[in-house]
C-alpha cells in the first residue's frame, strides 16, 4: 500500500494506491508532491566555526598581533559564506574571450565572473598580499590565513594572486632595483585602482616540466629594448597588467641553463598591447572560471630581471611562493568538502537514524578529518617557515627545511585534495555526482593541485634536489624539536618511518633510478613524517591546556600509517610495463 499525493490547479489531493495496483499517469495539469525531502548541506562560518586555524593563530601569534587580524579573516569569512549561498542559487559562469570587436578590430576582451570582477577590491582591502610583505616574522602566517579564507569564494581568483606574489618575491630576491621600484608598489597595493596582476609564462607546447625546451626568443632590437617572440601554451593569468617570462636571448645556446627571465607589461593605458595576442582560452577539466589562454607574443617589450641566462634558478623564488599557495589553497578545498560532509551527515536520516550515527560512516568522516588536520598543520608551517626565513629570524638550517618542505607539502596536498573531495562527494551518494549541488566542482577543481606548478612527480624529483643539500639533516633536527613532549609511541612510530625513508635514499650514485623510481614513495613518507611530528606537537600544546582532541587526531593519523614506500625495484616495473 502506498499513497500518491498531487496538485492541480483545483487543489491537493491524494489516493491510496494498494499493492500491486498500477500507480495512475500524470497529466500535464498534475503536479506530484514530494513527501520527502533531503536537506541541504549548510556551510559553518569559514573563519568564525574554523577550529583548527584558531588553534594555530592562539598558539603562534602574539596577542596584538591575534588581535589585529581578526577583523580581515571575518570579513573573509563572511565573503566565503555570501560566495557558497551565491554559487547555490546561480548558474556556474565561465569568462568568455571576444577576440574581435563589431568592427574588426582586435580587442581581445575577457569578461569574467562575479567574483572575479570583485578580486581586486577583496585582494586591496584585506591586503592578501601585502600582508605577506610587511616587515616580520609572522607576515606569511598572516597572508595565508587570508588566502586559506578566500580561495574557494575566490574561484580560483588566487590563482593570479599567488603568481604576482611570486613574482614580487622573484623580483626582490633579483635585486633589479628599477624593476622593483616599478612593479612592487602596483603588486602590494591596497588601491584597486593602482593594483597589478602577474603571470607567469613559462609552460609551451611541448609541455611544462622541461622548461629547458623553452623556444620563445628574447631579441635585442634595433630601438634597443629587449623584444619577445614565440608561443606559450598555459598563460592561467592572461587577465594580468605584468608576467615574468622565460626565454632564450637570441645566440645562447640550448637547455635551461641559457634561458634568461624577462619582466614584461601586457597593457597600454585600458588597451591590451598588440604584440600580445590571445589565441583562445582553454576549455579545462576544473577551474573553470579562471581565464586561462594560449598567448603568442609577437615584439613584447621585455626586460631582464637580472643576468641574460639561469633564468629557472631566477624564477625558483617564484616557483616555491606558488607552490605554496597550492598547498594552502589544497587544504582550504579540503576543509571545504570535509565541512560539507560532515555537515550533511548530521542532517541525513538513513535506517531510521543521522548518517552520523552511522558507525562506518562515522569512522570514514573521522579518517577524512584526521587527513586533512595532518595536511592543514604541514601546509602553514611551511607558509609561517617561509615568513621566518625570509625575515631572517631563523638558523641557517631552517632555511634548508623550508626548501625541503616546500615541494613535500605541495605535492602531498596535491594528491589528498584530490581524495579528500572524491570521498566528501561520495559522503553525499547521488547527489554528490549532480552539478547543481555544486559538489562535483570541488572534486574537478582539485585535481589542478597536483598539476599545477609541477606534477606530483616533478616534485618528488624537486624534493630529492633540496635532500641532495642538507634537506635532511634540518628535517630530523625540526622533527626532533617538533615532537618533544608527544606520547612516546608516537614519537617512536615517527621515528621508525623516517628511518625508513632515509634507508630509501641511501644508494649509490650509479643506481639513481632506483632513487627517482621511489621519489614519490620516499617524499610522501617524509611529508607524513613532517605532518604527524606537527599533529604531536599541536596535541602536546592542547593537552597542556586541557583539549585532547588533537591527541586523538594524532592517533588516527598515525592509524593511517606513516610509510608509503615503494619497495618494488626497476626490474620489476620493466616486466610490468613490457
Ligand atoms: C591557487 C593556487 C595557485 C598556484 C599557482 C598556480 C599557477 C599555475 C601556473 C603554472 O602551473 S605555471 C607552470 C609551472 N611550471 C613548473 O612548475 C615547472 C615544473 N618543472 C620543474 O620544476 C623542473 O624541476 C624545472 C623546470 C625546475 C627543471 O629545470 P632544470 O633547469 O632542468 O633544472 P635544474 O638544472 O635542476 O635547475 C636549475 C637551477 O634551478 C638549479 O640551480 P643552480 O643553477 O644553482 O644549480 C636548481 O637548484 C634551481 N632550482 C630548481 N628548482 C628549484 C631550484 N632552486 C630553488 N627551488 C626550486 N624549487
Amino acid at each position: 500500500m502506498g499513497t500518491l499525493s498531487w496538485i492541480t490547479h483545483r487543489g491537493k489531493f491524494s489516493r491510496k494506491i494498494a499493492h500491486g495496483q498500477p500507480w495512475p499517469r500524470f497529466t500535464n495539469c498534475m503536479r506530484p508532491t514530494v513527501s520527502f525531502l533531503q536537506d541541504a548541506p549548510q556551510l559553518a562560518h569559514p573563519y568564525r566555526d574554523e577550529r583548527l586555524l584558531h588553534g594555530l593563530l592562539d598558539r603562534v601569534l602574539p596577542h596584538p598581533r591575534r588581535a589585529a587580524l581578526d577583523t580581515d579573516l571575518d570579513a573573509l569569512g563572511d565573503y566565503a559564506l555570501m560566495a557558497w549561498q551565491r554559487a547555490s542559487t546561480t548558474t556556474r559562469r565561465k569568462p568568455v574571450l571576444t577576440p574581435w570587436d563589431a568592427w574588426g578590430r582586435r580587442v581581445d576582451r575577457i569578461e569574467l565572473t562575479a567574483a572575479w570582477q570583485e578580486g581586486p577590491h577583496l585582494a586591496t582591502r584585506h591586503a592578501v598580499l601585502a600582508a605577506g610583505h610587511e616587515n616580520h616574522e609572522h607576515a606569511r602566517l598572516e597572508e595565508f590565513a587570508r588566502v586559506y579564507l578566500y580561495h574557494v569564494a575566490s574561484e580560483f581568483y588566487t590563482c593570479p594572486l599567488a603568481m604576482t606574489d611570486g613574482a614580487a618575491t622573484a623580483l626582490k630576491a633579483s635585486g633589479n632595483q628599477a624593476l622593483i621600484e616599478r612593479a612592487m608598489p602596483h603588486f602590494l597595493s591596497r588601491n584597486p585602482a593602482t593594483f597589478w596582476l602577474s603571470g607567469q609564462w613559462m609552460t609551451e607546447t611541448h609541455g611544462g616540466s622541461d622548461v629547458g625546451q623553452t623556444e620563445t626568443l628574447a631579441r635585442w632590437d634595433a630601438d634597443g629594448q629587449w623584444r619577445l617572440y614565440g608561443r606559450k601554451w598555459f598563460s592561467s593569468a592572461v587577465v594580468g597588467e605584468t608576467a615574468l617570462a622565460l626565454a632564450r636571448p637570441e645566440g645562447a645556446g640550448e637547455g635551461s641553463g641559457a634561458l634568461a627571465l624577462f619582466y614584461v607589461e601586457t597593457m597600454d593605458g585600458v588597451q591590451r598591447k598588440p604584440q600580445l595576442v590571445i589565441d583562445r582560452l582553454k576549455d579545462k577539466l576544473g577551474t573553470q572560471e579562471l581565464p586561462t589562454a594560449e598567448i603568442h607574443l609577437d615584439g613584447l617589450a621585455a626586460w631582464p630581471l637580472g643576468e641574460l641566462s639561469n633564468g629557472v634558478r631566477q624564477v625558483a623564488p617564484m616557483l616555491n611562493v606558488t607552490r605554496t599557495w597550492n598547498a594552502v589553497c589544497a587544504i582550504a578545498s579540503m576543509a571545504r568538502a570535509v565541512a560539507l560532509a560532515r555537515d550533511y551527515a548530521m542532517r541525513r536520516q538513513v535506517f531510521g537514524r543521522p548518517l552520523i550515527e552511522q558507525p562506518l560512516h562515522a569512522q570514514t568522516l573521522a579518517d577524512m578529518q584526521a587527513e586533512f588536520e595532518g595536511a592543514f598543520a604541514l601546509a602553514f608551517e611551511v607558509a609561517h617557515l617561509l615568513g621566518r626565513v625570509e625575515h631572517g629570524s631563523t638558523a641557517p638550517r631552517e632555511a634548508m627545511l623550508l626548501r625541503l618542505l616546500t615541494p613535500l607539502a605541495k605535492l602531498w596536498t596535491g594528491k589528498l585534495a584530490v581524495c579528500l573531495c572524491s570521498e566528501a562527494l561520495e559522503c553525499f551518494g547521488g547527489a554528490g555526482y549532480i552539478e547543481d549541488t555544486v559538489l562535483p566542482q570541488l572534486l574537478r577543481d582539485a585535481q589542478v593541485y597536483a598539476i599545477w606548478e609541477g606534477t606530483t612527480n616533478v616534485l618528488s624529483l624537486d624534493a630529492l634536489r633540496a635532500l641532495a643539500g642538507d634537506g635532511l639533516g634540518a628535517l630530523r633536527a625540526a622533527i626532533a624539536t617538533w615532537q618533544q613532549g608527544a606520547d612516546p609511541h608516537a614519537a617512536f612510530a615517527i621515528d621508525a618511518a623516517l628511518d625508513a625513508a632515509i634507508a630509501h635514499l641511501d644508494v649509490a650514485p650509479a643506481q639513481r633510478a632506483t632513487l627517482e623510481a621511489g621519489a614519490r614513495g620516499i617524499s610522501i613518507t617524509l611529508a607524513r613524517c613532517a605532518a604527524a611530528a606537527l599533529l604531536a606537537r599541536q596535541a602536546a600544546w592542547s593537552q597542556a591546556r586541557g583539549d585532547v582532541r588533537p591527541a586523538a587526531v594524532l592517533r588516527r593519523f598515525l592509524g593511517h600509517g606513516l610509510l608509503r614506500l615503494a619497495d618494488i625495484g626497476p626490474e620489476d616495473t620493466d616486466l610490468l610495463l613490457g
